[in-house]
């Protein structure tokens, strides 16, 4: 019975305890504390979602080339999986592929809109397009060539520089058509925004 007795109390006296002691753990942290600590979580947790992130891509036409496509990819660490299928292409014709953005001060890289065609001859050239689509920072290669029906099925793997992993900052710029009859390897014929797919684990 004095067992039954200590066992009861026992029982009740831990979690009153336990209620003061967090209580008491609240009041004790200072709200500059918390804060840091808050965003150490914010931090931590940002640093394991990029460890494993997926992304689409749907890749549309520029410049009337009828391409379109889809892109995915798949970050670990600082490598990236790239997987890509377009259509539209320009057959049998080599297409470079980028990943093209900003490093600096996370500017967002967008797909360009006509009004990037600042010499009027109704083309976005590649030099029209980088105010909007940035630089080049992985380039997708070996560059495929498209099969006798214009398609593109493309896979690889990068290793990336630190300054590209916020990838859903980039986008992803297909290249290469006839132009006037000449085939301009450089002209822009797809473009799609890099999405968050999977926020990863
Ligand atoms: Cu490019």
């Amino acid at each position: 019975m004095k067992n039954f007795i200590q066992k009861t109390i026992g029982f009740v006296v831990a979690p009153a305890l336990l209620l003061s002691f967090s209580a008491c753990d609240q009041s004790d942290v200072s709200p500059e504390a918390n804060l840091s600590t808050q965003n150490a979580d914010a931090a931590h947790q940002t640093n394991s979602m990029n460890l494993n992130k997926t992304y689409t891509v749907e890749l549309m036409e520029l410049n009337g080339s009828g391409v379109h496509g889809m892109a995915h990819i798949e970050l670990m660490g600082n490598e990236i999986e790239v997987s890509l299928e377009a259509a539209g292409l320009t057959p049998e014709m080599e297409h470079m592929q980028h990943i093209h953005g900003f490093i600096e001060n996370n500017r967002n890289a967008v797909c360009p809109p006509m009004s990037a065609d600042t010499n009027g001859d109704g083309l976005i050239s590649l030099a029209e397009g980088v105010p909007f689509y940035g630089p080049v920072l992985v380039a997708l290669d070996p560059y495929p060539t498209a099969d006798a029906t214009g398609m593109v099925d493309f896979m690889n793997q990068y290793t990336i520089a630190r300054a590209a992993r916020s990838l859903q900052n980039n986008v992803i710029v297909m290249h290469g058509m006839y132009v006037d009859g000449v085939y301009d390897p450089t002209i822009p014929v797809a473009c799609g925004q890099i999405k968050v797919a999977n926020q990863g684990k």
